[in-house]
């Protein structure tokens, strides 16, 4: 087996300036390579005048029309971009900067609204010409904060809240996105689109949305960083719902430090979404957090019971974590091993985090359509969408059923009876006491570190922050193994996975120097390599 980080685990400092293979200026100067570009690589190639806004939306959206027709990563391209481009071109050009993502192009996930042509709909035909009245309060913080918003990315549809046998990252209106490490990979989800676009440099960075996984897992499967932010730190308001109490908006991004960048514009207070009334104090400066010591001093626990199977692949990511937990240690953590979560074992049985999530859906959906502007097929409740489903043909109803919808509408409780509230109860003594925050209680715990995809579950219940970082790719002797559906790879040669650290409620700035201290440690990243890639670069378009 070969791991591509295992081994020579040399300290490799950050390269500055503009890094990579790239591309050339006519006179010379390097460019970044948009494959791998960076925030501070971007920001500083527009203050120096080498490119505008305007040519990164060109780039970007030639880089999307290359490899869309394969990986169907993108829904839609904003028709304003470039417009908005121009006018952030101007601003720059008279010396006012909005901050460090003045004119960089990021795309949202299908499932976050925004006031302008692009169409939101969780990938369902249902929603398709729907309009709301304002932008989703993080896409008005995104354009407050001068990024451009260059399209919508594809995910499993309504977040995997539909079906019990469709696949990862299919939707109706967007088809099947496929990762780009092995041909019709599994690009996991449900943030699918966003981790895809991301990791090809289809734009600088991407939003997911996570309510169990649906940021880590799809950031793990597409070679890249995922920040799940603690729920409430950054406002769900007028994205299409699964569960307040467990939805949270995030980047998906290249490097630590990026997703830290888009991760500062979005955070904040917002009316419109109580459960950020909780943030304590004031918003840490993330970017700062990237520090190379951030884990010198810090104990690091590690959970091993929940993964301890000796399955392939499983097992293989398992001797690349216990080799991570090597680096860890060389970066001055202290390694706290085996502080296993003692009620695991009833989280795997428990039915509380399905029945919670259940029972606000179809209350949180109903909110959400209730905001619609324009609804062009009235959708105004799950059993209207569920009745749209099941026969509108596109849907692809009933080879990808409505198990969950049928589920969510049979259920006997709703969000405000006794048996939702006993359940999320249920859940936050099994993710708390008994799971992450009892070990950190436990063993005097910073943080614990686990491979990426056992780590979203617990965190998910109790609304705890997870960031996970690329640890290295399957071996090319691993067996190519499809997904229960048939119709993608689930398991193949250079298929990437992570590692994730999980910490307390609000701990995302300790989080992300832990895995920012990892990643210069190990630059993992660009040692695994996408078998397609758009080739534009901004040499490409430059003065076009
Ligand atoms: C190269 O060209 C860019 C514009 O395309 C210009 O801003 C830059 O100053 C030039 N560099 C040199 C070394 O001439
Ligand atoms: C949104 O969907 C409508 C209806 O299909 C379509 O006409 C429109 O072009 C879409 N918007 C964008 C920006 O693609
Ligand atoms: C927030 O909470 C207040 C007080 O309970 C309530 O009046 C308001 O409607 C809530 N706002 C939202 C957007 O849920
Ligand atoms: C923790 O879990 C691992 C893996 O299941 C097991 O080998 C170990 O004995 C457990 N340690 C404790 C203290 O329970
Ligand atoms: C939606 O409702 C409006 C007003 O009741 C009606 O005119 C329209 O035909 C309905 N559209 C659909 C697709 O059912
Ligand atoms: C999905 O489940 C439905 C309902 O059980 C079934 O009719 C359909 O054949 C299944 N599709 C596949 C691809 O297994
Ligand atoms: C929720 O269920 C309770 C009974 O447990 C019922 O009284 C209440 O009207 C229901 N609420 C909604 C919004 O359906
Ligand atoms: C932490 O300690 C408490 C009290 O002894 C115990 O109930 C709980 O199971 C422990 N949790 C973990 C994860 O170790
Ligand atoms: C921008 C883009 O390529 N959109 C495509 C997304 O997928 C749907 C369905 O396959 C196509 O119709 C769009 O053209």
């Amino acid at each position: 087996m070969r791991f591509y980080q295992v081994g020579r685990l040399a300290l490799s400092l950050p390269l500055l300036g503009f890094a990579g293979p790239g591309s050339f200026a006519q006179n010379g100067t390097s460019l970044p390579s948009l494959l791998d570009a960076t925030v501070d690589e971007l920001a500083a190639g527009l203050g120096a005048k080498l490119f505008t806004s305007v040519d990164l939306v060109k780039a970007y959206t030639k880089r999307i029309l290359e490899v869309n027709n394969e990986l169907h990563a993108i829904t839609e391209i904003n028709p304003d971009a470039l417009k908005i481009a121009k006018d952030l071109d101007y601003e720059r050009k008279f010396g006012r900067l909005r901050g460090p993502l003045h004119g960089l192009p990021i795309l949202i996930k299908n499932n976050i609204a925004a006031a302008d042509l692009m169409n939101n709909t969780a990938g369902s035909y249902a929603l398709l010409g729907a309009r709301v009245s304002r932008d989703a309060t993080v896409v008005a913080k995104l354009r407050k904060a001068g990024v451009i918003i260059l399209g919508k990315a594809n995910m499993s549809q309504w977040a995997n809240f539909r079906s019990s046998n469709s696949s990862n990252g299919w939707s109706a209106h967007g088809g099947q996105v496929y990762g780009a490490y092995y041909p019709q990979q599994d690009p996991s989800g449900s943030s699918s689109g966003s981790g895809v676009g991301s990791s090809l440099g289809l734009a600088l960075a991407a939003l997911g949305t996570e309510t169990d996984g649906s940021i880590l897992s799809p950031a793990q499967a597409n070679n890249i960083v995922g920040i799940k932010p603690t729920v409430g730190l950054t406002s769900g308001a007028l994205a299409i719902p699964i569960s307040p109490r467990q939805d949270t908006i995030g980047p998906l991004a290249r490097t630590v430090k990026d997703a830290a960048y888009v991760l500062q514009a979005i955070a904040g207070k917002d009316p419109l979404d109580n459960y950020t009334s909780a943030i304590p104090g004031t918003i840490p400066n993330y970017v700062a957090a990237c520090k190379l010591d951030a884990l010198k001093g810090k104990r690091i626990g590690v959970p091993r019971n929940t993964f301890d199977t000796q399955t392939e692949p499983f097992a293989s990511m398992n001797r690349a974590f216990d080799a991570a937990l090597n680096v860890l240690k060389d970066a001055g953590a202290i390694i706290v091993d085996n502080t296993n979560y003692t009620a695991w074992d009833q989280l795997l049985q428990s039915p509380a985090e399905a029945q919670v999530l259940g029972a606000d859906f179809q209350a949180n959906l109903k909110q959400y359509l209730a905001q619609l502007t324009y609804n062009p097929k009235n959708m105004t409740s799950l059993a209207d969408v569920n009745q749209f489903t099941k026969t509108f043909l596109p849907e692809e109803y009933p080879s990808r059923d409505t198990f969950i919808f049928d589920w969510v509408l049979s259920l006997p409780f709703n969000n405000t009876s006794p048996e939702a509230w006993a359940a999320y109860q249920y859940n936050q003594y099994l993710g708390g006491t008994g799971g992450l925050l009892g070990a950190l209680q436990n063993y005097t715990l910073d943080a614990v570190v686990l491979p990426t995809r056992v780590s979203s579950s617990v965190s998910a219940i109790i609304g705890g922050p997870v960031v996970t970082v690329p640890l290295g790719a399957l071996a090319p002797d691993t067996p190519v193994v499809p997904n229960s559906r048939g119709d993608l790879v689930a398991s193949s040669p250079n298929y990437p996975f992570g590692i994730a650290f999980a910490g307390p409620h609000w701990s995302e700035a300790k989080l992300i120097g832990f895995a920012y201290a990892f990643e210069q440690r190990t630059n993992v990243r660009k040692q695994v390599k996408p078998y397609i890639a758009p080739k534009t670069e901004l040499v490409d378009v430059i003065g076009i």
